[in-house]
């Protein structure tokens, strides 16, 4: 609702009241419509400050009500009432004015900022466009070129950026209510049609079509098939060549049709998603919101590899004194030049003070004795973890926690060479972990509530997305991996090449192709992994590789590869061909063709035509698969972490909500039967098989992901 008070003789004051953000709801609409009326037939009232409850304005529309039907007052005209209103109106922003909330706020005469709000307009992150005028009038305040940015990125601006623009007139420390009023005291009786944005020109920019078509080319590259940042630049088009009222049309025509697509509805979900990945909970039944999380301000970093060093950034940056350690004296200055460097970088750029002093460099775990916490980050060997977490047994307190940074080693075999099981949880960053938001929070059996919470607490100040997730082979995003993996490489031994497998996962939407990612990473990583694993072994042919290992299709072409010294990216080849080692421009390699052609001759494969579709659905539903099999063993909490983890960590398209959201999408009995069809044809390959989860699912009518948890539920209470 909003809230109505006359505060001095001539300003009312309407307060948006719908915690926790103000969103726009049904009834805050009506309440401001009511408020203003109110205003406008008081004849004592000469000025409105509109503001928010709690320090905060408005986070925009109410996104909970997208997916009902729409009632009560519509936005755009109630905009458009308080921008024409003859009294005189004052917005104070204090915390956020987002989306809809900053297109209220464009609506009023002038704007107050506290210095420390936040504005912008991200409805292209829900994929969307600001459909309340934001794109016609925020143009004509600040001009097509910055508008453009603003409304494309859908970044979130500080109060300082937003003056520079010329977005808001003041920004003030202390209450911006009061300097609202004040400045609404000062202006009271002035001429307000040049303050009201729609009767302004459209900004002139010399060639506007050019300008236009260099966004357009840009957020076509930033994010590929994605339909909302598309519109959001024809909608600025049209402010610039337009009148108002055709360019609040041409919103409207874009609006609509984003808001009926299936790739704002993914976007949606994934808003919501990343918020239930943060209430974590527990099979034993704790949670977020039963668990404390004591606190942490000292942290020990062991290993200043490339993992370690960007842990060791990300700790800094989040005001966390850190002990880093590493083995000898050159490996501690390496790391040391690389971390201090990364952190001067980010000073200068972020214009704040270095924060070095909170770093300590250190060859003795005795420098240990204090930490809250360690993050082990040695190299991917569980022998050696283990050594070092006997090590560190010797020398911590004893209520100090243990976290291992592993890809997917066992955390409880780890656990169990400590005094101290219950406090050793896995911390999965992703590389780079100064730039990558994902971090798996992985408990083991042993691992008490508290320090999950604690390692849940320290990755959000750590400024990324956690989501806990239980123990078991390459835990959840690359577990779900490895079987991507697989039929991609199968793919290449039926009759596609590299290429044609990564441009149809490109132009489904995924930021890198399933090769580029492998040269990018360097191959000889899951070579390792899979010698580690006895995949790999003295007895098998060289020449002729065997294609299946311990009863199930293998497909030996990667290991093949890494004989031949093709590591990727840093040898100036892999599946692809660069100009030269460390060179990032991938080519299509004629060598790579011969290599498998005649790989098919000497295995007696007749090649086929393979089709988009046919990579698609086999890599894309191998994955969500593996996922179902995750949640049936309760390894995460709900299909929402999962989609989060292969947002934020394997550069699945936002616009399609992630792996479960598309299985659910694409209808979970399409999923279902082209499994089946593909296991048909690969019997070899068990995780084909559809799983229990998914045939449960089917036959109870597929229901809406939202309503998984509770068949999931019901699936364990039956087993
Ligand atoms: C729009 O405005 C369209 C218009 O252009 C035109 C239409 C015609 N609605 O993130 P937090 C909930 S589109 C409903 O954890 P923070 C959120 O779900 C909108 N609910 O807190 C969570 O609920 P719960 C454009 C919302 O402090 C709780 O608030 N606006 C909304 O880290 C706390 O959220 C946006 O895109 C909402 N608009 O961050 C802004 N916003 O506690 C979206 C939040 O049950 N919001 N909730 O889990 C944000 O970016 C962040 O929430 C914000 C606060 C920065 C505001």
């Amino acid at each position: 609702m909003a809230l109505y008070t006359r505060v001095k003789e001539s300003i009312a004051v309407i307060t948006l009241k719908n915690p926790p953000v103000n969103a726009l709801s049904t009834a805050v609409r009506r309440g401001i419509v009511e408020s203003l009326s109110q205003a406008l037939q008081d004849e004592q009232v000469k000025a409105v400050v509109f503001c928010g409850e709690n320090n905060t304005f408005c986070g925009g529309a109410d996104i909970k009500e997208f997916s009902g039907s729409m009632s009560g007052p519509p936005l755009v005209p109630m905009i458009h009432s308080i921008e024409a209103s003859e009294k005189l109106i004052v917005a104070a922003i204090e915390g956020v004015a987002l989306g809809g909330g900053l297109e209220l706020a464009l609506g009023c005469h002038y704007r107050v900022a506290d210095t420390n709000a936040r504005l912008g307009l991200p409805e292209v992150t829900l994929g969307l466009l600001p459909a309340a005028g934001g794109t016609q009038r925020l143009p004509r305040l600040i001009g097509i070129t910055a508008a453009l940015e603003l409304i494309t990125t859908g970044r979130h601006i500080s109060a300082k950026e937003a003056l520079k623009l010329g977005i808001v007139d003041q920004v003030i420390e202390g209450n911006a209510v009061l300097a609202a009023m004040a400045l609404a005291l000062s202006v009271i009786g002035q001429p307000l049609n040049a303050r009201r944005l729609s009767l302004q020109a459209p900004a002139w920019v010399p060639d506007v079509d050019y300008v236009c078509e260099a966004a357009l080319a840009r957020v076509k590259q930033r994010s590929r098939g994605a339909m909302a940042p598309v519109a959001c630049v024809q909608a600025v088009r049209a402010a610039a060549m337009l009148p108002y009222s055709k360019g609040m049309e041409k919103e409207r025509q874009l609006m609509d049709m984003l808001f009926r697509s299936s790739q704002a509805r993914a976007m949606q979900y994934a808003f919501f998603a990343q918020r239930s990945a943060g209430k974590w909970s527990l099979p034993n039944g704790a949670q977020w919101n039963n668990t404390k999380a004591r606190n942490v301000e000292r942290v020990g970093v062991i290993g200043l590899g490339t993992m370690g060093q960007g842990i060791a950034v990300s700790l800094v940056k989040a005001g966390i004194s850190v002990v880093a350690i590493e083995v000898d004296t050159k490996q501690l200055e390496l790391g040391k030049k690389a971390v201090t460097a990364m952190l001067q970088r980010y000073a200068q750029r972020q214009g704040v003070s270095s924060p070095l002093h909170l770093l300590k460099f250190t060859l003795s775990f005795h420098q240990l004795r204090d930490v809250d916490l360690v993050i082990e980050a040695v190299f991917e060997d569980m022998n050696l973890k283990k050594r070092v977490f006997s090590e560190l047994c010797k020398v911590l307190k004893e209520n100090t926690i243990i976290c291992t940074n592993t890809s997917g080693l066992n955390v409880d075999e780890l656990a169990a060479v400590t005094d101290r099981q219950h406090l050793v949880v896995g911390m999965h960053f992703f590389a780079p972990a100064h730039v990558m938001r994902l971090l798996e929070v992985v408990y083991g059996s042993g691992s008490s509530p508290e320090a999950v919470a604690i390692a849940m607490a320290l990755g959000k100040r750590m400024q990324k997305v956690c989501v806990a997730v239980g123990n078991c082979s390459g835990f959840v995003g690359n577990r779900m991996l490895k079987h991507y993996m697989d039929q991609s490489v199968y793919l290449l031994e039926e009759g596609a090449t590299p290429e044609q497998v990564d441009q149809a996962l490109e132009e489904f939407g995924f930021a890198m192709g399933i090769f580029k990612v492998a040269d990018l990473s360097g191959l000889d990583v899951g070579w390792r992994v899979r010698k580690a694993s006895g995949l790999i072994s003295p007895d098998i042919d060289p020449v002729k590789p065997s294609r299946w290992r311990f009863g199930r299709r293998y497909c030996p072409l990667p290991d093949m590869l890494c004989q031949q010294g093709r590591l990727g990216q840093k040898t100036g080849h892999g599946w692809y061909l660069y100009n030269s080692p460390g060179s990032k421009e991938a080519k299509c390699d004629p060598e790579i063709l011969k290599f498998l052609e005649d790989y098919r001759l000497k295995y007696g494969i007749i090649p086929r035509r393979i089709s988009s579709q046919e990579v698609i659905e086999r890599c894309v539903f191998s994955l969500a698969n593996e996922g179902l099999r995750i949640l049936e063993e309760g390894i995460t909490a709900g299909p929402e972490d999962i989609d989060i983890i292969y947002l934020f960590g394997y550069g699945w398209p936002r616009y399609r909500g992630g792996p479960m959201f598309y299985a659910a999408q694409v209808g979970l009995s399409v999923v279902l039967e082209k499994l089946e069809h593909y296991h048909h044809l690969q019997p070899d390959v068990p995780s084909l098989e559809p799983s229990q989860l998914l045939r449960k699912l089917v036959a109870e009518g597929s229901p809406p992901i939202q309503q998984w948890k509770s068949h999931i539920k019901n699936l364990h209470s039956q087993l």
